[in-house]
């Protein structure tokens, strides 16, 4: 048993370093998820980072999360789904661990499309606008609340 940190990366997010820099940062995902695994071992857990453009491939993970005892928080940034899955959100629902919602940018400084979360209904908190730093504070948010 290894208790563990899944780190859900949604579309577009495998362009990071590329896509938009002043929007989303020089990091790419391989940086990011580096900076995970360093943050998770940090606070005692493995880091399971994966990343998937489509919506029931992400749902399918949450789903299996759901299911494995090791699965002990959850972190998303479900990209563009964030704003439409309601899919996703019904997965989410299934979790019985702390879910936290990771943006790179702060969607609500920007078009009204991203206004709408279909993640942050279900997440203990959502961390918005900090850069790829997010995550690391998602991953400390999270061992934080799993001490308390
Ligand atoms: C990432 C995306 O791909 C966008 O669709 C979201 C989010 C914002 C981010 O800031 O990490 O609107």
């Amino acid at each position: 048993m290894t208790a563990t940190i899944l780190i859900l990366n949604g579309p577009n997010l495998n362009m990071l370093g590329t896509r938009e820099p002043g929007i989303y940062g020089a990091a790419t995902l391989a940086d990011i998820d580096a900076q995970c695994v360093a943050a998770a071992a940090a606070a005692g857990y493995k880091a399971d980072c994966r990343q998937s453009n489509a919506e029931g491939e992400l749902v399918t993970w949450v789903q299996q999360a759901s299911q494995n005892a090791d699965i002990k928080g959850v972190i998303v940034n479900a990209g563009a789904y964030t704003h439409t899955s309601v899919a996703l959100h019904d997965a989410l629902r299934l979790l019985s661990c702390p879910v936290v919602e990771v943006h790179l940018s702060n969607p609500a400084a920007r078009e009204s499309f991203r206004h709408i979360s279909y993640v942050g209904p279900v997440a203990m908190a959502s961390i918005c606008g900090l850069g790829a730093a997010g995550y690391t504070v998602a991953i400390e948010a999270l061992a934080r609340k799993l001490r308390s």
